[in-house]
């Protein structure tokens, strides 16, 4: 192959590469670009190791280079340079230098993780939610306001979020690329992190702990809203509108009633008998997505109700393809109903 030849193909891979790496998908979700102040701790810390790295290969990369062109073999020189073999000062020195740098490295890495893991005060009167990972949703409760919800987290903009984590099964892992994390989700065991989004939007979060066929589909939403907003969104979900008003809606709920209270409860009606194996429906219409994934729309529900599996590899919501158009029709009506 000529040089040509060689250098395109190196390029075109690269090319490749690049294009693999940054990915088509919607817009980065990037700990490079935090949006609350635990996101910007975590950053702090991947600078500094990405400093101190540049900082060596910088260092080691011209002695490398110095010492390959000062100390080359020149034409007609024979003769073989003086054998060294250890040396008491060299060796110290390269000992010493990375122990220098792993101690720069250790104290805000030690300090920060700590940090992040404090509970707030009392005082400061941060909201407290438990979140249990289950494979493969998030449950959102807060003590201290009564409400259940599932798959999206919601949160005052500006206001610490003292999150307690814990899993109902295997190990999960609690990340919010843009506001912080990762934190283990471990079962029997409670776990503290917490966060803030200083501008409220819409933060996406993930399981970053391989916990079985639906890992990398276990996908929540953290949804930060203004004070005022949020104090709206807990009324609502406090007073939910859960009984049908139409007689479709009250036909749908007769189809829930037979089929899915052993897993879903849903505030604000008498179908609480869940034993809380599937998420919380209560106010499930307001939601944004179905099953923390697809846009919540008719089809999707359709998709999901009738084959969840398909959606979510091994998810234990069971297909519910055996009903008939007309409770399949009324019950996707009685869900999206529900504010
Ligand atoms: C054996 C338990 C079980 C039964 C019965 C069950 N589900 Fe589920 N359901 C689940 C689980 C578990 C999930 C969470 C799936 C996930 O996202 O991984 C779920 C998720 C859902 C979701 C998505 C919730 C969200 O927050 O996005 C809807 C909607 C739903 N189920 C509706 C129903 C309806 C309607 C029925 C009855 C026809 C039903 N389910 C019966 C276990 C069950
Ligand atoms: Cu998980």
């Amino acid at each position: 192959m000529s040089r040509g030849k060689r250098l395109t193909l190196l390029l075109a891979v690269f090319a490749v590469f690049a294009l693999v790496l940054t990915g088509c998908e919607e817009p980065a979700k990037s700990v490079f670009d935090p949006k609350g102040s635990a996101g910007e701790k975590n950053l702090d810390l991947i600078m500094l190791s990405v400093y101190i790295m540049t900082f060596v290969f910088v260092v080691v990369m011209a002695i490398y280079f110095y010492v390959l062109i000062r100390y080359r073999q020149k034409p007609g020189d024979n003769t073989i340079p003086k054998q060294v073999e250890g040396s008491m000062k060299m060796e110290m020195f390269w000992i010493i230098i990375p122990v220098i740098l792993l101690v720069i490295l250790a104290i805000p890495t030690l300090t920060t993780t700590f940090t992040l893991a404090e509970k707030p005060s009392e005082e400061e009167d941060a909201l407290r939610v438990k979140v249990t990972a289950h494979q493969y949703w998030w449950e959102f409760y807060y003590p201290d306001l009564g409400i259940k919800t599932a798959q999206e987290l919601h949160i005052p903009a500006g206001k610490r979020v003292h999150l307690e984590l814990t899993s109902d099964d295997v190990v999960h892992s609690f990340w919010v690329p843009e506001l912080g994390g990762k934190q283990d989700m471990t079962p029997g065991r409670t776990n503290h992190m917490w966060l803030d989004a200083k501008e409220p939007g819409v933060y996406a979060g993930r399981c970053a702990e391989l916990c079985g066929a639906s890992h990398a589909l276990m996908n929540f939403e953290v949804v930060a809203d203004e004070q005022s907003d949020f104090d709206k969104w807990v009324a609502k979900r406090q007073k939910p509108s859960s009984e049908p008003r139409t007689a479709e809606q009250e036909a749908g709920k007769k189809v829930f009633s037979q089929n899915c209270m052993s897993c879903h409860a849903i505030e604000g009606t008498e179908l609480k008998t869940s034993g809380g194996k599937g998420p919380d429906l209560t106010g499930f219409g307001e939601r944004q997505k179905v099953a923390g994934l697809l846009e919540n729309n008719d089809e999707n529900l359709d998709k999901w109700l009738k084959h969840p599996d398909e959606i979510k590899p091994g998810t234990y919501m069971p297909s519910f393809d055996f009903l008939n158009e007309k409770d399949m029709k009324n019950l996707k009506i009685y869900l999206e109903s529900l504010e």
